[in-house]
Parts: C-alpha cells; structure tokens; sequence
C-alpha cells in the first residue's frame, strides 16, 4: 500500500487584482501558506509520495519570499515530491524551476517528453512531462503503453481533458486507458473532477485555494491509498476561505431587509457575490448597500440582475418633467426589439428617475 497525496493548481503568487489591496495582500500571504498545510498533511497521514501536477506558480514573477516558503515546506514533507510544469509555470532554463535550488527529496520533470522514475522501495514508478512553453497542442499520452509488471504505475502531469484540440496539453479518456498506468494525476482543470478512463484511475483535485467566483465552494487535494488492482481515494479540503455567490430574489420586498435576514454564517471568513434578481421599481442601490454591509463581510461585491416592475409607468401621465420622461421611454421601450435594447431602456429609466428625484443610484 503505497499513500500518497496528488494536488495541483495552487498558483502561488497570483495577483488578486479583482480585490481592494488590502485584502489581495492578505490572500497572496494565505496563499504561500497553502505549501506549509499539505507539509502539515504529509507528515500526519504518513504519505510516502507527493504529487504536485503544475501551474505551483502563478505566472514568472514570484516573490523570493514564496520560494522559501515553498522550498522549506516541500523539504519538511520528508518524502519524494514529484512536479510537472503546467502552461502558467512551464520549465525553460532562465525560470523559477531552473533558477531554484531545491531540496534533495524534490524531482522536477524538465521535458516536454514522458521521463520515468523508479522508487524501487515502494515498487512504483512515477512517470511526468513538463510544459516547455505557455501551451501544448501534442497528445503527449498519445502511444503510450506501459508494459504491467507488477509495480504501480503513477503519473503526474499538467493536462486538459475536456477538449480535444486544447492548447494545454490535450488528453482523452482513450489516451489514459490505453496508457497501461494505474493513475493519471492531473492538474489544470480547477475544479475536483474524477474521469472514467477504464483501469487508469484519471483525477484533478482542483485549485486548492478558490481565487474568484468562477472557483466557489471548498478547495482541496486528494489523498489515495494505492496498491496493483486496488485504490482508495480521499478529498481533504485544504482552503482557507471560500467564494460563494448568493441569489436573493427582491420582487415586492425591500432589498435592505432581504440582505439583512440572508447574511451567511461564514460573511465574516468568506468572500460573498450578492446577485439581486425580481423586479424592482427602482433597482438596487449597491452604493447604499455596500456602505451598510460591507462591515458584516470578508468581501462583498453586488450584482443588479433585476428587471422593471411593471407599475414603473404608473406616472406616465403626470404633467411634470417625470411624466415627460417616462412618456418618451414608455415609447422607446415598447418600441424595442431586442431584449437587449430593452434592457438598456430600463436602465436609462431608472438612471433618469433617480436625477429627477435626486437619489443615488
Ligand atoms: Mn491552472
């Protein structure tokens, strides 16, 4: 029974350009972290072998601070650290991979073709590819047949499954079965995903550490007990916050007090995207109600999904400025064809009602 952990996708040092710089600073600090917990996970559940299946780093710009973290945490896990480059941290010889001094316990797949490395101990050889620039359109499992001899088979490797003509390193179902491994590691999709590929157990752990909305929920690595013809598989989550995105429907109800009852237990820790959808006559007054809750939340970002109520129009008829106003747009907004274009008058309308009124929108 050979254990070992397998992540990916942890793009140390990325930007957070999308938040204030107060809390982007503090994410990119949680994030060089992230190498010190899986050192923590390696040691407490015994894992013998470590597989990281690239994109570790962001982009070519890593802080040094990050590589002594990183460093010190892949020594302390005390065990062989196998990476293979993906397309954000592909190896070439003035990089971050070739400039680095590494600890004796970590090896790094340099090639673009498969290289083989055997742990005669654990009976396992532990097969890997680099990404040797920003993409790679070959099949690089394309005529792999690794003979089975009784050791397990194991590879790790940057890779993208869900499409065939993938400009990072494109791989089938069909690639991995007939390959003869026991186990694809893979990384660059970011979201935990397990594929069916015959007797190859074909898996991404997802970015471990949620950087945006398009990551939500919680992150993490997978932890596998391995042996020929038998592997157990765990999800152990690892993120420190996550990123979550509300609905809160406010036909007929005042938004305030919709936000107000909807405050998740976790504002405080996680980063929240509020979506308002219903129909509204007004619309939703973001500035307004981010000065009153942003306290309550991490982050808090809003999104204005509502439509027009109907009875918008009611004062149509007034002999006032107003009434001119939404007389003109009633127009305009029967007259248009495109949802689109509706849209586009509904905002004008609502824009156009606060000046006249004199409210913040
Ligand atoms: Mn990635």
């Amino acid at each position: 029974m050979v254990k070992v952990l397998h992540a990916a996708d942890l793009h140390l040092d990325s930007p957070f350009t999308s938040l204030p710089p107060q809390l982007a600073k503090l994410r990119r600090e949680e994030l060089r972290e992230l190498p010190d917990r899986l050192a923590e996970l390696v040691r407490a559940r015994g894992v013998q072998i470590v597989l990281l299946a690239g994109d570790l780093f962001d982009g070519e710009r890593v802080y040094p601070e990050t590589i002594e973290r990183l460093t010190a945490a892949l020594a302390r896990m005390g065990c062989p650290v196998f990476i293979s480059p993906g397309n954000h941290d592909f190896f070439h010889p003035g990089g971050v991979y070739a400039k680095t001094v590494w600890p004796d316990n970590v090896y790094i797949f340099t090639t673009a073709d498969i290289r083989a490395v055997e742990l005669s101990r654990l009976e396992t050889v532990v097969c890997g590819a680099a990404f040797t620039g920003p993409s790679r359109t070959d099949h690089v499992l394309s005529g792999l047949h690794l003979p089975k001899d009784g050791r397990l088979l194991l590879m790790v490797l940057h890779g993208d499954t869900t499409a065939v003509n993938s400009a990072y390193g494109p791989v089938t179902a069909e690639e991995a079965a007939a390959s003869g491994l026991d186990c694809l590691c893979l990384g660059h999709v970011h979201k935990k995903l397990v594929l069916d590929a015959g007797t190859t157990d074909c898996r991404y752990p997802g970015a471990p550490e949620g950087r945006g909305f398009d990551e939500p929920g919680p992150g993490g690595i997978w932890l596998g007990q391995l042996e020929k013809g038998r592997q157990e598989w765990e999800f152990v989550q690892v993120s420190r916050r996550e990123h979550h995105t509300l609905e809160l429907n406010v036909t007929n109800r005042d938004p305030v007090t919709v936000l107000r009852r909807s405050i998740p237990e976790r504002a405080k820790s996680d980063l929240y995207r509020i979506v308002f959808t219903g129909e509204t006559a007004r619309g939703i007054d973001r500035k307004g109600l981010e000065r009153t809750f942003q306290e309550k939340f991490c982050y808090l970002e809003m999104v204005d999904k509502t439509t027009l109520a109907g009875d918008i129009w009611a004062r149509a008829g007034e002999e006032t400025l107003r009434g001119l106003f939404l007389k003109e747009l009633r127009t305009k907004y029967d007259r248009a064809v495109t949802e689109e274009e509706r849209q586009q008058v509904a905002l004008a309308v609502r824009y156009g009602l606060a000046a006249i009124e004199g409210r913040d929108i």
